[in-house]
């Protein structure tokens, strides 16, 4: 059991990080690495068609601008893919990234998550896990209460 989390650049990484520490938290175990839709072409391909080969369950993506990262490796994939688009530095306020990952078409999907919301792709990854593994869906829903708690905690102040 793994998750994998991939993104265009080393840049993406301050975003996805929060997907990797929630993952850790949750102890389950993560690859990360850097996989580029436009410069490193072929290694998308190979590690997309190879990922569910080497014990990882879900792919996180995260990626800006022209983000084709999460969508290609949904088309090569069998496995669930989750899209992060990121805010990047010469984006259109993020509409490039939001749009290129969410506008998939029928047949090849990627559950997208906000913009720069990689930490719901961490949860979102640990729940699909989870339906399998009952250790990983008992600490979401002790997350869930922590959540719960902290809100109780300020209304009451
Ligand atoms: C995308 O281009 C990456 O995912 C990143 O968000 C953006 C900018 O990349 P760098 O120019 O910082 O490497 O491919």
């Amino acid at each position: 059991m793994k998750v994998a989390v991939v993104m265009g650049s080393q840049s993406d990484l301050p975003v996805m990080q929060e997907a990797i520490d929630f993952l850790k938290e949750m102890q389950i175990p993560v690859l990360v690495d850097i996989v580029s839709a436009h410069r490193t072409p072929e290694k998308l391909i190979s590690f997309g068609k190879n990922a569910h080969l080497q014990g990882i369950d879900v792919i996180i993506a995260g990626a800006g601008g022209a983000a084709h990262l999460p969508g290609m490796l949904a088309a090569v994939s069998p496995l669930p893919v989750i899209g992060v688009p990121i805010k990047s530095r010469n984006s259109i306020d993020g509409w490039d990234s939001v749009l290129s990952i969410l506008q998939m078409p029928a047949g090849v999907p990627v559950a997208t998550v906000a913009l720069n919301g990689a930490k719901n792709a961490g949860i979102l990854a640990a729940q699909i896990l989870g339906v399998a593994h009952k250790e990983i869906q008992e600490g979401i829903s002790q997350y869930k209460k922590s959540l719960e708690a902290a809100v109780l905690v300020t209304s009451d102040k």
